[in-house]
Formats: structure tokens, C-alpha cells, sequence
């Protein structure tokens, strides 16, 4: 997909930039943003302001310059709002953030409703492609366009950002475009073990046993495989949700099974579901229909209810969606 000139334009032509990636981040939030502020300061655009609600997660404060991203929005106003990884100021954390300009440069599909739509004639340009593997691409490609070299700081937080959204080259999204692009950062210094420790190999201990305890309920049945982490767990292990974050793989890696369902436990009686689909059923409208959303083969929400209710809620949706898949 071609970049437009209109956000080469608005770019050039203005000197103070808010860059926000959303709640939760990971890997591509962060790393795309750290190398989007990386490019711009290196075109001489030296107020850049980075903002991340959550902050940066544990695991990607090795990346380079991490230490610039804050948690709280600015007090003046930016020529340029760029909205990262997400595409609506919402997900940012911060519904009132505004710029000047405001530019989106994400890869999931807008959502359709009215209220956007009138964020979205706002704009004053966009760079939205949902076939992207990761938003990383999408910077690399912007960063090429406006000429700024990539150096290996760059290189590291955009290997990160593509590594982390095709969980390490392997999922559906790992496309010939996002394989040339990792090439092209391994090219520029990005070393892919020294990353992949970071981010894979890199298990807390705590978060280790978390994941001990939580194998033990490991279920199967219809299709489905399971596994529930409850508030209990984390007390005993003193683990956080942060901890629990990848869990949702380890069902998903069961034979014989069309999608696969983590099930935290959030206290309230309330429980976050993860939700995964081994490729033939959208687990993304299964979550919609509990006000979640995500992606086709990715996707979670929030149920509440009794652990053994919000599972029968959930498990009923993903024996409709294998059945109607067949
Ligand atoms: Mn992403």
C-alpha cells in the first residue's frame, strides 16, 4: 500500500509531534512508536513527545530509548497527534487527546460506527493498511518514504514490533512483505537472538509457576482446548496479569482443535477471555458478540459471571462458530 503525499506533507511541514500508541502495549505499540520519535528527530524534528498510558512493560525497557516514553499527556498542543497501533483516540487512554493534525497509522480495520466516522473526516491523513503484519511495517515503510536512514537503534524497535505481532514469524500475517522488511532491520543492525531473549526466553519465575499452576487445569472438548489462570493463582505465586499475558498460547497448541480459550479470572466476578481460532473459525466475532473485538485468529473480552458460567457463555459461542465454519 502507498503512502500519501498528504502525510509526507503534514510531516515535513510542521515541527512538534504527540505520538500515542494504546493501552496494553506491546511489542508493536512500543517499538513503533520509539522508532517512528527515533526517524522524525533524525529529520531535525526535535519535540516529539511519546505517550503510552501503561507506560512500557517490563519485558521491552531493553529496547532503545524506551526511557523516553511517558505516561501522562503534555499540556500544549502538537501540530501533529499521531496515533499509533490503534485507530481511534480511545484506545490511546486519553479520549480528549488532540493535535493540530491528527494522523492514524495502524493495521487494524476502523471500526464502522458514525462516531468515527466523524473522527475519521478529521484526519488530516491517514496510513491504514489491515493486510500489514505489524504496525513496525507501516513505520519502516513511512520512515523509507521520508528518506530518513534506519539506523540500529530504529532497527531494534521495529524487528521487535514485526517479531512480537507475528508471534516470531510464525502466524498467518508472517507475509513475504513483513519477512523482506525483518530482513532489511537485520540488514541495519537488528540482531534476531539478542531480541528473541528479550522477548521470549526472558520468563519471569514467578510468571513461570503462574503458568505451572495454570497448565494444571488444561481441558478439552468439542473442538475447544482451555485454560483457566484464577485470582488465586496469582496469590499464590504474587504473579500479575502481565504475567499471564501469552497463556492463551499453550491451549492453542493442542492437536486436534479448532480454537483455543485462556480464561483470567479479574476478580469482581468478572473474567478476561483470550481467545484464539487455529485458522478456519473467526474467533473476533465470536468476542464481539461480548463486546470484546480483536482479529480473526486473535481476539478477547470480558464476561461476567461464575468461572463455570462465563465458560458455558463462551463455550457455546465457539461450538456455534466451528459448526457454522464447517
Ligand atoms: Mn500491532
Amino acid at each position: 500500500m502507498k503512502i500519501s503525499s498528504k502525510l509526507l506533507n503534514v510531516i515535513r511541514q510542521n515541527g512538534s509531534f504527540l505520538i500515542a500508541g494504546h493501552i496494553n502495549p506491546e511489542g508493536d505499540a512500543i517499538g513503533s512508536i520509539l522508532a517512528l520519535a527515533l526517524g522524525l528527530k533524525k529529520i531535525g524534528k526535535k519535540d516529539v513527545y511519546l505517550l503510552s498510558r501503561d507506560g512500557v512493560p517490563e519485558i521491552l525497557k531493553f529496547l532503545p530509548s524506551a526511557k523516553l516514553i511517558k505516561n501522562s499527556p503534555p499540556k500544549k498542543i502538537y501540530d501533529v497527534l499521531m496515533i499509533v497501533d490503534c485507530n481511534v483516540p480511545e484506545r490511546t487512554g486519553f479520549k480528549d487527546l488532540t493535535g493540530k493534525n491528527t494522523v492514524v497509522i495502524d493495521h487494524h480495520i476502523p471500526p464502522g460506527d458514525s462516531d468515527s466516522a466523524e473522527f475519521y473526516r478529521s484526519l488530516a491523513a491517514s496510513f491504514i493498511d489491515p493486510h500489514a503484519a505489524a504496525s513496525g511495517v507501516l513505520i519502516y515503510k513511512l520512515l523509507t518514504a521520508l528518506k530518513i536512514p534506519i539506523d540500529k537503534n530504529i532497527a531494534v524497535n521495529l524487528y521487535t514490533a514485526i517479531l512480537v505481532d507475528t508471534g516470531g514469524f510464525r502466524y498467518s500475517n508472517t507475509s513475504p512483505e513483513s519477512l523482506q522488511t525483518a530482513c532489511h532491520l537485520v540488514e541495519a543492525g537488528a540482531r534476531p537472538w539478542s531480541i528473541t531473549k528479550e522477548i521470549f526466553e526472558n520468563i519471569p519465575y514467578k510468571s513461570m509457576k503462574l503458568l505451572g499452576l495454570s497448565l494444571a487445569t488444561l481441558d478439552k472438548k468439542d473442538g475447544i482446548a482451555w485454560m483457566t489462570t484464577t485470582a488465586d493463582m496469582f496469590k499464590k505465586t504474587g504473579a500479575t496479569s502481565e504475567d499471564s499475558e501469552d497463556f492463551v498460547d499453550f491451549p492453542r497448541k493442542v492437536k486436534d482443535i479448532e480454537a483455543a480459550a485462556f480464561f483470567r479470572e479479574d476478580g469482581d466476578n468478572t473474567f478476561k477471555i483470550s481467545l484464539r481460532s487455529k485458522g478456519r473459525v473467526n474467533v473476533e466475532k465470536i468476542a464481539k458478540s461480548f463486546g470484546g473485538g480483536g482479529h480473526f485468529a486473535a481476539a478477547g473480552c470480558k464476561v461476567k459471571g461464575t468461572l463455570k458460567e462465563v465458560q458455558e457463555k463462551v463455550f457455546s459461542a465457539v461450538r456455534a462458530a466451528i459448526k457454522n465454519a464447517k
